[in-house]
């Protein structure tokens, strides 16, 4: 008798709490983040989802070119992370929101050297979220030479051992670069010397890749890569036979920003992740994890002793000097990506 009546009970309270969790209360509000790969510090995600009570979606990309397409196709996120170049054709085609300052109070943190960059003067789609330089991560143990440049991307002993990245733009400027050619120019003969030197170095590359060099070089699958400094940065640490050269005659130097599509679900909680991450501590924390280069001042003095005196992450005035800003080259940029297509084809 008993058993009669409890058996349905106790089956009505196990489905009860199986369904609990979706189908009662409200749905959890969700910040849906799209940024590089390897670019944050993975516990300050759980951080701000616990202070705000929020999931975050966090999703990757690894190139200016998969964010654009992904963006201009009508992806809903709240948060991205464009590099400077990106910044042009998103502002260019209305796929950023404004931002609302009044919602940014740890704007004034910010080095005013990375604020007002020409890709968007006012500031009034962006917040710089980390610079760095185009740089070489080179395998010690396997290359002996004391290397200076980008020398080593071409050399035929490092045949099959080389990553390029899978970006037509810091590829070609790489070549002009290494040819002592300007890093900007659309001169039709300087592009051809640079289409030369990608195609001869073709057969010496193991992988075009913008989000697998890291491992690459920790693994010793490759010797040579190109990549992005603080990548770099993140190799050298798990491995120390690794090198980072920032070419001394310079190199390009990035920014990439942090911004809000017009498309966000949630503006105002993407606000709060925005400040968040510029807000001294966190960002120095960041910093010290990523190893890039902070544009925010107040971290500053909370960053690693080492990271603040590695030249690889902050080089010299006089490199830095001579390291240049990738322009906006307007309709040019279609004799780069054809260039491109056709060294990859
Ligand atoms: C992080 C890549 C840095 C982005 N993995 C360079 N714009």
């Amino acid at each position: 008798m008993v058993r009669r009546y409890l058996l349905p009970i106790a089956a009505g309270l196990a489905l009860l709490v199986v369904l609990a969790p979706a189908g009662c209360g409200p749905p959890e509000p969700t910040l849906n983040v799209l940024n590089w790969s390897d670019y944050i510090a993975p516990e300050l995600l759980e951080e701000f989802e616990q202070q705000h009570g929020v999931r975050v979606q966090y999703d990757n990309y690894a190139s200016d070119g998969e964010l654009e397409s992904k963006m201009q196709a009508g992806a809903r996120y709240d948060v991205i992370f464009p590099s400077d170049r990106s910044m042009v054709p998103l502002v260019k085609k209305g796929l950023l929101a404004e931002l609302d300052r009044s919602l940014l109070p740890n704007w004034v943190y910010l080095d005013k050297e990375f604020l007002g960059r020409r890709f968007d003067p006012e500031n009034t789609y962006s917040v710089p979220y980390f610079w760095g330089t185009l740089a070489v991560g080179v395998r010690t143990d396997r290359v002996a030479e004391e290397l200076k440049g980008f020398e080593a991307l071409f050399d035929e002993r490092c045949k099959g051992r080389i990553t390029m990245l899978n970006e037509a733009e810091n590829a070609v400027a790489v070549a002009l670069l290494h040819l002592d050619l300007p890093m900007n120019s659309t001169k039709d003969e300087d592009l051809a010397r640079a289409k030369e030197l990608l195609q001869k170095q073709r057969r010496l590359v193991q992988a075009y890749t913008s989000s697998k060099y890291r491992e690459k070089l920790i693994s010793g699958e490759a010797w040579v890569a190109l990549g992005w400094s603080g990548d770099l940065l993140q190799a050298r640490e798990k491995e120390s036979n690794i090198a980072v050269i920032v070419p001394e005659k310079g190199t390009m130097k990035w920014v990439d920003s942090m911004a809000i599509p017009k498309t966000a679900a949630n503006p105002k909680l993407a606000h709060a992740f925005l400040n968040f991450l510029m807000g001294p501590e966190v960002a120095a924390r960041n910093a010290n994890f990523v190893r890039y280069a902070t544009p925010n001042a107040g971290a500053r003095a909370k960053l690693d002793r080492e990271l603040l005196d590695d030249p690889a992450v902050y080089p010299s005035p006089e490199v830095m000097a001579r390291c240049e800003w990738l322009q906006d080259r307007g309709p040019d940029i279609a004799k780069i990506e054809r260039l491109w297509r056709e060294v990859r084809r």
